[in-house]
């Protein structure tokens, strides 16, 4: 029998609404002690293999390590991104973001999938292991940044992006002007981000522990996808395999 991955959640209209309105949706403590455990094995294997030359397995993470893997068509992931990107939903990557003590965070920016057509969802799911605190490996976003579906975000600091691309942005649903979060979130959560939305990511403090995250990323097909991460290989191998749970999800189209 698969393990359970998350406890028991909604997703809701009152959830969609929220996730549509701010460009992320967090449900802190959402895996369970269980995948927990698991997750954190499986990142700290792809983490021990970093250290090779030539080989970029943060990257195509589920390609080096089984039970990545099998999370990306596990029954409950796959319950998740159906509510959220509804029927038609193909896999696009899964990426450790795991962050040791001094490691230096990521400066502000965004993705992009399909600017003129916004109908075609790409959705990121972050799977925060241990958690993070604000200034610790933390995640902050701008409620409301996906909405401008700009591609082209990007600032090295907090000051940096509200003088630049944040001034004089309005939120276009709530008319309020945009404003920097600084999240801070329990171990186990789960935090559901639209592609499109400014995101960035405080250094780790150098005493703090390795802060082990992965996310994986799926989408409506329709549109070429800029960081696909999946080798020609694996994907050949997984889309002939008429056994493979992930035949019907790995094609870019
Ligand atoms: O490390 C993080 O928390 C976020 C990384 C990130 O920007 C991403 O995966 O898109
Ligand atoms: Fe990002």
């Amino acid at each position: 029998m698969t393990h359970q991955l998350f406890h028991s959640y909604q997703f809701t209209e009152t959830e969609r609404q929220r996730m549509d309105l701010d460009g992320h949706l967090a449900y802190p403590g959402l895996l369970t002690g269980d995948a927990q455990v698991r997750l954190r094995e499986a990142l700290a294997h792809i983490h021990s293999l970093e250290s090779i030359e030539g080989y970029e397995p943060n990257r195509f993470a589920a390609e080096y390590n089984a039970y990545l893997e099998d999370l990306i068509t596990h029954p409950q992931m796959l319950g998740l991104v159906n509510r959220v990107l509804g029927k038609e939903i193909r896999y696009d990557h899964c990426v450790t973001l795991n962050r040791p003590g001094g490691n230096g965070g990521s400066h502000w920016h965004s993705h992009g999938y399909a600017e003129d057509e916004p109908h075609l969802g790409f959705i990121r799911i972050f799977f925060y292991v241990n958690g993070f605190e604000i200034n610790d490996g933390g995640l902050a976003v701008v409620p409301g940044s996906h909405l401008f579906r700009d591609t082209k975000i990007h600032a090295k600091s907090d000051s940096e992006l509200e003088l630049g691309w944040m001034l004089g942005k309005q939120h276009s649903t709530t008319g309020q002007p945009l404003k920097i979060e600084h999240l801070s979130v329990p171990a186990g959560t789960v935090i559901l981000m639209w592609t499109h939305a400014a995101h960035g990511v405080s250094a780790r403090r150098p005493d703090s522990d390795t802060r082990w995250t992965v996310v994986y990323a799926y989408r409506n097909p329709g549109k070429p996808s800029g960081a696909r991460w999946i080798s020609q290989e694996y994907e050949d191998q997984r889309r002939f395999a008429s056994s493979s749970p992930l035949k019907d999800l790995i094609s870019l189209y």
